[in-house]
């Protein structure tokens, strides 16, 4: 997927000046606690519901001891250990401790079934398990293949432990000054994101402390920051941090810029309203079905919301309504949207208007590309890059892209070119303000809410069904969810089976979000001469139902 080179070359660059250097030689620990001493006794981990709350310094050295505690547990460099959190202090420790010795954190949705947590598991060969007790059963006895709990790999709860489980405290209960020392490369993995990308299943995404350390300094540090996060910020995290967004722009961004970050375990209205005004949240990083629920819900109207002064949504897009109808809701708040890609490290674009010194920004964008990276457009057929206003293909280029996938070369080599450019799959174009417009997902990931929900692996269930002999999954709009998956089946001659049959099959195995929102039966799937399914047909034969 080369530009052959006869094209003209536009690449598109951050209106904020580039950073003069970024510190993505040291381990990701030491950059985000850097500047500690600074604000070493202010709030850093507020835990909304009870008000428990970390200082800095405390949540620096309980990382620390339970980097201690995960060591005595045989953790060692390169190990990946599994978060099946909510948002919780423990998320943000455990994170922390495991970058200090060089292990990788691979988190996973807790409302997975056993079946997609084992997939995550056995593909990221992680090591343990840091869990709720609430879900402790899903690990239990599943399948002779997977590995045993308690047996094989040990399982850690934040709560009460059931039987087999230990209690989360032994890893905090610790000397922190016994950490091993151990040399970390800046191309070593320190997070494994789960990501279907452009195709196919999901993969486990290398995210290495030079990735996110230059994602994080993209975005909060340098004389004018794109996001700029003051030490007096409150910012609420209800996204959950199993997800990058979360990850990287509320926690990790919030730790290097000294602003308090109040957790929430998910997402509920009333508790997020009385959390925003109990707290004081300055800074709200949303998604669009939240965006929806502040602009509409009547008891929005009932709390003080006065205390926020940005507002950034992102992954999936916003409609123009639903933007002006927030901006009505909280007419001091600075609103803007970012756009992001896990395997982009993931960060593409941020409005500017969240800048230390904000640049004016339209309704819509998804702000310009963050400083030190390079950004083009790039006609789909041609590669072929494009100039200002006109669609094509959004690639990415810089030192915060991922590494790769772990395991599959493959997948990885479809992604990042030989000139090191991440294909996104997303259509977009840059206006001549420089700002990021997305128009459309030429890849074939499907959205709920801002949840992935890929359709190889909802295809794969499909076909596994002894009455089904061929299926396809495409995304439909949809008002409260933006998409929502469909299925196309084909049945083996013969055989029968209903609407609801089908779609219980699929719910029985996958998270709520992944469930089938109808099923057509037909006789069969338009395919590519290489055998790719025409999604596009697809959908077109959708919206002529
Ligand atoms: C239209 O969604 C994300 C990451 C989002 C993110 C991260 C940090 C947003 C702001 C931020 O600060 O990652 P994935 O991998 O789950 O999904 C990636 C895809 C994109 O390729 C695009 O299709 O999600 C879609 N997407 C968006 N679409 C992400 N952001 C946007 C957006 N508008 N603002």
């Amino acid at each position: 997927k080369v530009d052959d080179g006869s094209n003209r070359r536009v690449i598109f660059r951050s209106k904020l000046p580039d950073l003069p250097n970024i510190a993505n030689h040291i381990p990701l620990h030491t950059y985000c606690f850097e500047n500690l001493s600074r604000f070493s006794d202010k709030p850093c981990l507020v835990v909304g519901s009870t008000g428990a709350t970390y200082t800095f310094s405390q949540t620096h050295i309980l990382s620390r001891k339970i980097a201690v505690g995960l060591s005595a547990l045989g953790i060692s460099k390169g190990d990946v250990i599994m978060l099946l959190l909510q948002n919780c202090a423990e998320f943000a420790l455990t994170f922390m401790a495991a970058s200090m010795i060089g292990a990788v954190t691979t988190a996973a949705n807790p409302f997975y079934t056993a079946g997609e947590i084992f997939k995550q598991f056995n593909s990221s060969n992680s090591k343990m398990i840091i869990t709720q007790a609430q879900y402790v059963d899903k690990l239990r006895d599943h399948g002779e293949h997977n590995p045993k709990m308690g047996q094989d790999f040990p399982v850690i709860t934040v709560d009460d432990p059931p039987e087999k489980c230990l209690h989360f405290s032994m890893l905090s209960r610790t000397n922190e000054n016994n950490i091993p020392s151990v040399t970390i490369d800046p191309d070593d993995a320190v997070a494994l994101p789960f990501s279907s990308g452009t195709t196919g299943l999901p993969k486990g995404v290398i995210l290495t402390h030079k990735s996110l350390i230059t994602s994080v300094a993209q975005q909060v540090d340098g004389e004018n920051p794109n996001l700029y996060l003051k030490q007096e910020d409150v910012v609420l995290c209800v996204l959950p941090l199993f997800h990058i967004y979360s990850l990287n722009s509320v926690l990790l961004c919030s730790l290097r810029a000294g602003a308090s970050v109040v957790l929430m375990p998910k997402f509920e209205i009333r508790s997020l309203l009385e959390l925003i005004q109990r707290y004081r949240v300055t800074v709200a990083a949303v998604v669009p079905p939240l965006v929806l629920a502040l602009a509409k819900n009547p008891m929005v109207g009932s709390y003080d919301l006065s205390s926020i002064r940005v507002v950034l949504s992102g992954a999936a897009p916003l409609g123009k309504e639903l933007e002006d109808g927030l901006r009505r809701r909280v007419p001091q708040a600075i609103f803007g949207q970012g756009y992001g890609m896990t395997e982009a490290g993931p960060v593409l674009s941020m409005s500017a208007a969240f800048a230390k010194q904000p640049l004016p920004t339209k309704s819509g964008s998804c702000g310009n590309v963050v400083r030190n990276a390079e950004l083009k457009v790039i006609d789909p057929d041609t590669y072929s890059s494009l100039g200002y206003n006109q669609p094509g293909e959004i690639c990415i280029r810089g030192p915060q892209i991922m590494k790769g996938y772990l395991n599959d070369a493959k997948s990885t080599a479809a992604t990042i070119d030989e000139e090191g450019w991440l294909h996104t799959g997303d259509i977009g174009y840059v206006d001549h303000d420089e700002e990021v417009f997305i128009v459309d997902r030429v890849k074939e990931l499907i959205k709920f809410k801002g949840f992935q929900v890929p359709p190889a692996e909802l295809e794969g269930l499909l076909v596994s069904h002894p009455c089904i002999a061929d299926a396809a999954v495409v995304s439909q709009k949809d008002d409260a969810a933006g998409e929502v998956p469909v299925a196309f089946v084909v049945l083996l001659n013969g055989m029968e089976l209903t609407q609801e049959a089908v779609k219980d099959y699929i719910a029985k195995q996958v998270v709520f979000y992944k469930k089938l929102h109808k099923v057509y039966f037909v006789t069969s799937i338009p395919k590519s001469p290489s055998g790719k399914i025409l999604r596009k047909d697809l959908r077109d034969k959708l919206s002529s139902i």
